[in-house]
């Protein structure tokens, strides 16, 4: 009877971790780009930033140029995005956090294109490379139909395993357009679900009790 009241007890405490939402989530800063430069450029919507600015609070422009987008066209999150590919040919950013060696991340972000009608935007299907920890993942999108006003966002999910303390997560275009790349908006990196983790000890903890029962 007191070995039931101790698991019953055990079970509810992993129940509550695992429905508990961690306080930091992301790991990365500034991941929906909102806090940046002021906006200059005519139509006054955005700005086009080289490399190595840190303008972009929290990240660092790497190659090329970039556009800081703002209400000019959609984000997916917020107001702010990038063109990953400036006035000038295929950019890209990066930021780099504290990782723990041999853990997995998952990153999650938001990937479209730059819709613009001008004869030069070709091909339509733009190509983003994001990278950490010496391996890397390409992804396309179509912008063919999509508008400033309908960008017509997707999510996609990478994982990588660090191999530092240090990760340098990259988002870099390559689309050898001039000025028409790659979109991103709403960069999110984190630490397998601690609901996952919970649930799995849960599993062990059932185990164990039907092995000492057995
Ligand atoms: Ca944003
Ligand atoms: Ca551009």
């Amino acid at each position: 009877m007191k070995r039931l009241f101790i698991t019953t007890i055990l079970i509810v405490t992993l129940v509550v971790i695992a429905f508990t939402p961690r306080a930091e989530a992301n790991l990365i800063l500034n991941g929906s780009f909102e806090s940046g430069p002021e906006l200059l450029e005519v139509p006054g919507l955005w700005q086009t930033v080289f490399p190595p600015s840190t303008a972009i609070d929290n990240w660092t422009v790497i190659q090329s140029d970039i556009n800081y987008k703002g209400a000019y066209w959609e984000a997916s999150d917020g107001i702010n995005s990038l063109d990953l590919n400036g006035d000038n040919g295929p950019g890209g950013v990066e930021q780099a956090f504290a990782t723990v060696i041999g853990e997995e991340y998952t990153v999650t972000f938001d990937m479209a294109g730059n819709p613009s009608t001008n004869p030069g935007n070709d091909p339509k299907i733009k190509w983003l490379r994001v990278a950490a920890a010496g391996d890397f993942e390409d992804f396309s999108f179509d912008v063919t139909g999509k508008t400033n006003a309908a960008m017509g966002y997707e999510s996609h999910i990478w994982s990588f395993t660090a191999v530092s303390t240090t990760t340098t997560l990259q988002f870099i275009s390559l689309d050898n357009t001039q000025k028409w790349g790659p979109v991103l908006d709403n960069v999110v990196v984190m630490i397998p679900e601690p609901a996952t983790l919970a649930l799995l000890s849960l599993g062990s903890l059932v185990l164990v009790i039907r092995r000492r029962r057995g």
